[in-house]
């Protein structure tokens, strides 16, 4: 597996993402020759399987840009057949209490930090050429964790979910923190824009990566000047805004 997501938060860079909800392996690869660190293949809200996964998982490979994969939740089962395929991190949705937080960690390590099956046939594995020991140290060396923040319940237990070990970033979810925080479709709401701020440098001061969604360059520069480090963009609003442009600039 590509481990350089894990070795890039642990050198404290600023990384740039890019969620692809569109599970086709030419966006993965376009994501990878424009220059971004990593993919978030999306099977939260996406509609890719497992096998259309592993296939993204390779085109990313071949552009080299990380493949990250946001799961639908913190499901062992799921997290197991994710890394199996070969994700270099899982980032993982609504982890709200610690309880949560530790399923998610362990279920992406083996014993004995963890509770990740053990097999060595898994694309993971190389099929086997790079099995057993080495795979098992390096996987839970290099694999990361990313848990989402994006509920007034996970920001009342911030304090509680920063002392979990085996956390790399924490992404903030500004869509889904808006609605929870009784202002729906409003993530640039005075209040909703203070608690991310405050998020940030609280994630930021216990050595953990804080992330954010950003819709466009000038969100990514005031994001990062606050602190951020895990900033994605989602390549269905970018190619909805070149389409909305083009066209208004043709019409016009
Ligand atoms: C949110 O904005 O709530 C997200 O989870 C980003 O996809």
């Amino acid at each position: 597996i590509d481990t350089r997501l894990k070795e890039w938060l642990r050198e404290g860079r600023t990384l740039v993402g890019l969620f692809v909800s569109i599970p086709h392996p030419a966006l993965v690869e376009m994501a990878g020759f424009a220059g971004f660190d990593f993919v978030i293949l999306d099977n939260e809200h996406g509609p890719a399987g497992i096998e259309t996964t592993e296939n993204l998982i390779r085109a990313a490979r071949a552009a080299g840009v990380v493949p990250v994969v946001r799961v639908s939740s913190a499901n062992t089962q799921e997290i197991l057949r994710t890394l199996d395929i070969g994700a270099s991190a899982v980032q993982v949705p609504q982890v709200n209490d610690r309880a949560t937080a530790e399923l998610a960690v362990r279920s992406a390590k083996y014993p004995p930090e963890g509770i990740r099956g053990v097999a060595n046939s898994t694309r993971a594995a190389g099929w086997g050429f790079f099995g057993g020991l080495e795979h098992i140290e390096r996987s839970n060396a290099g694999t990361a964790v990313v848990t989402h923040v994006e509920t007034v319940e996970a920001l009342r237990n911030l304090d509680d979910l920063l002392t979990v070990p085996g956390i790399d970033a924490m992404f903030i979810g500004p869509t889904d923190l808006s609605t929870s925080m009784g202002h729906p479709g409003n993530p640039g709401h005075p209040e909703v824009q203070g608690a991310i701020e405050g998020a940030i440098r609280r994630i930021a001061a216990a050595g953990k990566a804080p992330g954010i969604l950003v819709g466009d360059p000038a969100a990514y520069r005031a994001w990062r000047e606050k602190g951020a480090r895990y900033l994605v963009f989602n390549i269905a609003s970018l190619i909805v805004r070149s389409l909305t442009d083009v066209v208004a600039a043709i019409r016009s």
